[in-house]
């Protein structure tokens, strides 16, 4: 099992449905007897990455050292699934880049959803605080979102449900060979 270790990135708007993804499709894999770890901003943010906000340099270091975490996790046969915002495509790459250079099979997944539903959406109550400007810098509101060009799958949250895109994505796994 140790041939099928790789990194599931889930790329979007806060809101858009990234972890919610991501805990489904880890769920099912377990289940399957295929090991699996979701790393997102809950467990990254917290611990080894609590020194960082949201500034575009944080950004970008929180990603790196995500991306050296999952291919760690990747390395030792698991499916690392990553939920992160990871607005700048520059960074993506970067993630997409460590796990190249170690032979490690990394798809991004563009979890896309309309800027305009997550704001209604707002679970968290976020962009209403940033639509008052109470934070800063928040992605979509005052920061940019770069929409992948060429991510190896899209899941539109927007009239699809939680499983359906959940199994999108191991339809992808399949036909990479990977379960
Ligand atoms: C975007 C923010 C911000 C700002 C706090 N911009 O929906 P959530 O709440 O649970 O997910 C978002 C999470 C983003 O963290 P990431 O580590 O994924 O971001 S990145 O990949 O860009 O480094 C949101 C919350 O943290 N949050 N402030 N300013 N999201």
């Amino acid at each position: 099992w140790s041939d099928r270790g790789c990194t599931v990135w889930f790329t979007g708007l806060s809101g858009a449905g990234k972890t919610s993804i991501a805990f489904e499709l880890e769920a099912y894999l377990i289940q399957h007897g295929i090991p699996a770890y979701g790393l997102d901003g809950d467990n990254m943010r917290t611990g080894l990455n609590k020194d960082l906000g949201f500034s575009k340099q944080d950004r970008e270091e929180n990603i790196r050292r995500v991306a050296e975490v999952a291919k760690l996790f990747a390395d030792a046969g698991q499916i690392c699934l990553c939920s992160f915002v990871s607005p700048f495509a520059e960074d993506r790459e970067l993630a997409r880049r460590i796990h190249r250079d170690n032979d490690l099979p990394f798809f991004e997944v563009f979890v896309d959803c309309p800027l305009l539903i997550c704001e209604q959406r707002d679970t968290k109550g976020l962009y209403q605080k940033a639509r008052q400007g109470t934070i800063k810098g928040f992605t979509g509101i005052d920061q940019p979102y770069e929409k992948p060009e060429h991510p190896d799958l899209v899941v539109k949250t927007i009239d699809s449900t939680i499983e359906e895109s959940m199994l999108h994505v191991v339809e992808m796994l399949q036909e990479n060979g990977i379960v």
